[in-house]
């Protein structure tokens, strides 16, 4: 299974491929298919003249170690295209990021892009968002109290489930920022516009994993190969 997954974000992140032209500013996401695309862009980076800016500390490590040229965000702003991840993702192209912790930096990058394109494998694709708890990075300073805070006001717009903070070998996970993430077992989420726009009057909140209107295009991989989603908000 896992090996099928991986050949399917591996098919998807190579596609992503035929989407780069010369002299472009690239957005690089986090993530294992993210990390897939940008094997695949060093062997073309140099000779297409590519300049790229990496949404999380791993992706740029990576990145550099390839020898793409990385410039801060703030530098290259703003970007002609981020290609990154996706942990969910619906017939909107709305988006449920931050698996991997790097959600914060994932939505300043695809903001400060002319586009954004998911890659992914066809298990990311789902008719209601939800499945995949939703992460939340906070402050530090008193996240049980944001965290009650998330609990309560979800609830009120139908979103109730279990609440936990990210651990990693018995410790908080602590993301690049310095924050931690809740992960939010909320289920199927009857209104993510709704719910954002809640999780966007809570003090303690940093940023959170719903990423509305900020795809237009997703390459989907899956045995049959790679399709083709486009948002029907964004053309
Ligand atoms: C990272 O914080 C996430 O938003 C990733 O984009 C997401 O977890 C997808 O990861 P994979 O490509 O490893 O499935």
């Amino acid at each position: 299974m896992k090996g099928t997954q991986n050949m399917a974000k591996q098919a998807a992140a190579h596609a992503a491929l035929g989407y780069i032209s010369p002299g472009m500013k690239l957005g690089l996401g986090s993530g294992s298919t993210a990390e897939f695309f940008v094997q695949a862009l060093a062997a073309k980076g140099k000779e297409m003249d590519i300049r790229a800016s990496a949404t999380s500390a791993r992706t740029e490590m990576l990145a550099q170690s390839l020898g793409i040229a990385l410039f801060p965000l703030a530098e290259l702003a703003p970007l002609d295209l981020t290609i990154d991840g996706a942990d969910e993702l619906d017939a909107n192209l709305t988006l449920i990021k931050g698996g991997g912790g790097a959600l914060l930096r994932e939505k300043i990058v695809a903001t400060a892009s002319r586009r954004m394109i998911v890659i992914a494998d066809e298990q990311k694709v789902v008719p209601q968002l939800g499945r995949f708890p939703l992460p939340i990075e906070v402050v530090p300073f008193a996240w049980q109290i944001t965290m009650l805070h998330i609990d309560e006001r979800a609830r009120r717009v139908g979103c109730a489930g279990a609440i936990a903070r990210r651990e990693k070998n018995d410790e908080p996970f602590i993301t690049d920022n310095g924050n931690f993430i809740l992960d939010c077992a909320f289920g199927k989420i009857p209104n993510t516009e709704v719910l954002a726009a809640v999780l966007g009057t809570i003090p303690g909140i940093v940023e959170h994993g719903l990423f509305l209107d900020l795809a237009d295009t997703a390459l989907i991989g899956g045995p049959e190969g790679v399709r083709v989603m486009k948002s029907p908000r964004r053309k």
